[in-house]
């Protein structure tokens, strides 16, 4: 029998400003919770201009940026860190597409998403942009 290699990470994981006013956020957390992934930080916060910009950076210059900023600032997201094994891979299969229209039925976004502007929830999509992500977003640190 081969043995699985243990691969703990961790990742950052945002409810969208949608998903909190459509009261999701327990549905996100059950899928977590769920997995068994481990909580490693939590809040409820309202995003500035400044840190959106930086936070979607690599989108910049693309006919969707302004508005992608302007949705994200325009009310409260829930910032989560959560860790795991494979977590960032396993998230983003969760997460499901980034077009609901392929978003597959069970992912987050299969399951609530209407619009590719607005699809529920973000997540880190690599290492990178997870450790990037997470700094931004909680430069206080994480428990544990
Ligand atoms: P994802 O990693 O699935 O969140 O998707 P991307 O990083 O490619 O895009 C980030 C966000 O930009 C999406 F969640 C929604 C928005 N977006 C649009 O509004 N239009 C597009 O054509 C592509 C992305």
């Amino acid at each position: 029998m081969s043995e699985e290699k243990s691969k703990i990470e961790r990742t950052f994981v945002a409810i969208k400003p949608d998903g909190t006013k459509r009261k999701l956020v327990n549905k996100v957390i059950e899928k977590f919770e769920n997995l068994n992934f481990d909580l490693k930080g939590l809040k409820l916060m309202t995003v500035t201009r400044e840190l959106a910009e930086k936070h979607y950076g690599e989108h910049k210059g693309k006919p969707f940026f302004d508005g992608l900023v302007d949705y994200i600032i325009s009310g409260p997201i829930v910032a989560m860190a959560w860790e795991g094994n494979s977590i960032i891979e396993i998230t983003r299969k969760v997460v499901g597409a980034t077009d609901p229209v392929k978003a597959a039925p069970g992912t987050i976004r299969g399951d609530f998403a209407i619009s590719i502007a607005e699809n529920i929830i973000h997540a880190s999509d690599s290492p990178e942009s997870s450790k990037r992500e997470l700094e931004l977003f909680f430069p206080e640190g994480l428990q544990g």
